[in-house]
């Protein structure tokens, strides 16, 4: 029996290569160098599956994991990178033209062999209808107790607190890699009565947290939820570190009145730092976790209750799922420009800090059921995008210390003020765009701007002088901005901008700049939840059995997110959904 699968997956595995050794991919040069098809299929029968854990088993037999392969001498190492340990076939692909992701956010063009560069993710095909209605009207495949839809910090969250809560649980997530929109968050988690605020002798309050919320929200905020946010918060960071992530750093981010955003201690980004751990997390507690899998349908029975999903998967097609609960955690729709278009029109041709995933599944999935939306038109520009770049120039670089000016050499407003704000103050500077200023202190500190230093991104130079020159500022105005800034921070008085927190003077060259644009960052809008994280209809009833986390839902932000806020939301949140659809789903 095993002979016959082997030799039909053989035979297979020959044909698909006699197609694609036109194309000198990888698998024609795996059959030709390593001996055949076996050398990378080690399932019989199976030619692949879409589960975490299993995919990658072969390419690391033979090369090693990527602390074996990550390469010092290399400037930018996709092995040692932000994605962190994430599957070797997310990126190579046997019998495909591989793909570089990082090429998607990244203005370098990184090569990896036989790669397409330009090729497009499978998932902005349109949702065959015909398909999943079939899979619908075959029924389910197999039965779960709770589905997590979306693999980004929410979707761990929520998926390990229902395993842990009891639940028989499968996390799906459309891309081959795992992260979402979480992967890239550089700042940090806020919280609010933490044993690290405590050791840095920061005096906050629950209230205090509450109040920064709703005024950066513009009090359009569902006041409920920002309070568990809040009052949960401590209780995110602790859980977080009992599952590995050392949240230990403590910084301050726009709108928020004292220090309270945590962040690993050695500097690296929170985002991977903490997507790695909720990774490592979710396979030590036996989160069955599918790649490649992306759920195209909720289905309801009639009493209009959560009863499965249809999934797309890669390698295993269309199939239901039957389970009791659902929890929506696909991240907003930032990357999706005709929703961007639709909802913002004034947003449709900025450049966009999100992940490649964050296409507004989730918002589609429940709309289509009859969810309630909240503030779905409220979108949030980052005010420092590397310009002409979709990468994120952290808020932390600010609350370390930088200062922004204008093409002049200027600063126009307090850096530290909120983000909606500060990106309408930059589009009113000329060309619309602003300079992150700052010298070799903050270069040392903040491990992030090393970072955008091998991406090319700093312009750097052993004077202020200098540097005006290089970007073509006004020296004077320059050099008065940056004399009359350190007499502000040796004072502590910020007679300009009064902005509150001026950590670091700029005195020790050399000094450096980086171009920034506000870009789209954070979808503030989406599905409608109450405390217990369930979905609400649109007569504000729960629809029974589905639950939502994260950026797909609206009413935590209000108008305007603050920074540090979206992990917070997705630990407490994700956490708060995982625990409702376990309860749910093992209600009698
Ligand atoms: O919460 C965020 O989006 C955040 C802190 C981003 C950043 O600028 O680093």
């Amino acid at each position: 029996m095993k002979f016959a699968l082997l030799s039909g997956l053989v035979i297979a595995c020959l044909a698909s290569i006699g197609n694609a050794s036109a194309a000198n991919d990888l698998a024609s040069f795996h059959s030709k160098n390593q001996g055949g098809c076996t050398a990378c299929h080690i399932t019989p029968g199976k030619v692949s599956d879409d589960s975490e854990t299993h995919i990658n088993q072969q390419c690391k037999s033979c090369h090693g994991g990527y602390e074996e392969l990550k390469d010092a001498k290399l400037e930018i190492d996709p092995h040692n990178s932000h994605l962190g340990d994430i599957n070797c076939t997310s990126c190579h692909k046997g019998h495909e033209q591989s793909k570089v992701y990082c090429n998607e956010c990244h203005s370098f063009d990184l090569k990896i062999p036989f790669n397409d560069a330009k090729k497009k993710a499978a998932w902005d095909a349109k949702w065959d209808q015909e398909k999943i209605q079939q899979a619908i009207a075959k029924g389910p495949v197999e039965t779960t107790e709770v589905v997590v839809v979306g693999a980004g910090s929410a979707g761990y969250n929520a998926a390990i607190a229902a395993k842990q809560a009891g639940a028989k649980v499968i996390l799906f997530e459309k891309a081959p890699f795992s992260g979402g929109n979480s992967m890239l968050a550089a700042g940090g988690m806020n919280a609010v009565g933490t044993p690290q605020q405590k050791a840095h002798h920061v005096e906050d309050k629950v209230q205090w947290f509450v109040e920064d919320t709703m005024k950066g929200g513009r009090y359009a905020n569902d006041p409920k939820l920002v309070d568990i946010l809040a009052q949960r918060s401590a209780e995110g960071v602790k859980w977080l570190e009992s599952l590995g992530v050392n949240m230990d750093d403590l910084k301050r981010s726009g709108g928020a009145r004292v220090d309270r955003t945590h962040r690993p201690a050695d500097g690296r980004s929170a985002g991977p730092t903490i997507i790695q751990t909720l990774r490592k997390a979710a396979a030590k507690f036996d989160v069955e976790t599918r790649l490649n899998s992306r759920v195209e349908k909720l289905v309801l029975n009639d009493d209009r209750q959560i009863v499965g999903v249809v999934v797309h998967a890669k390698y295993s097609g269309y199939y239901m799922v039957a389970a009791k609960s659902v929890v929506l955690t696909t991240g907003g729709y930032g990357y999706n420009k005709e929703m961007i278009a639709y909802y913002r029109p004034t947003f449709k041709d900025m450049t966009s800090s999100n992940n490649i995933t964050a296409t507004g599944d989730g918002i589609t999935l429940a709309k289509e059921i009859g969810a309630s939306m909240t503030d779905i038109d409220w979108i949030q520009a980052h005010p420092t995008v590397g310009m002409d770049s979709r990468i994120l120039i952290s808020e932390t670089v600010r609350g370390v210390g930088a200062i922004m000016v204008n093409a002049k050499g200027q600063r126009f407003i307090s850096e530290l003020t909120t983000r909606d704000r500060a990106s309408d103050a930059i589009l009113k500077q000329p060309g619309k765009f602003a300079w992150l200023v700052f010298d070799n202190q903050l270069y040392k500190k903040a491990k992030m701007v090393r970072g955008y230093d091998h991406l090319g991104m700093l312009k750097k130079a052993d004077t202020i002088d200098g540097l005006a020159k290089l970007t073509n500022m006004d020296t004077q105005l320059l050099q008065g901005t940056v004399t009359n800034y350190n007499q502000y921070q040796q004072s502590g008085d910020d007679k300009a901008f009064h902005r509150e927190d001026m950590p670091l003077n700029l005195t020790q060259p050399p000094y450096y700049a980086v171009k920034v644009a506000p870009g789209i960052h954070h979808t503030m809008g989406g599905v409608a939840i109450d405390t217990k994280a369930e979905v609400l209809d649109l007569q504000s009833w729960p629809i029974k059995g589905l639950f939502a986390a994260g950026e797909v839902t609206g009413g935590v932000h209000g108008y305007n997110r603050l920074g540090g806020n979206a992990i917070a939301d997705t630990v407490v949140f994700g956490k708060i959904a995982g625990e409702s659809a376990a309860a749910n789903a093992q209600q009698k």
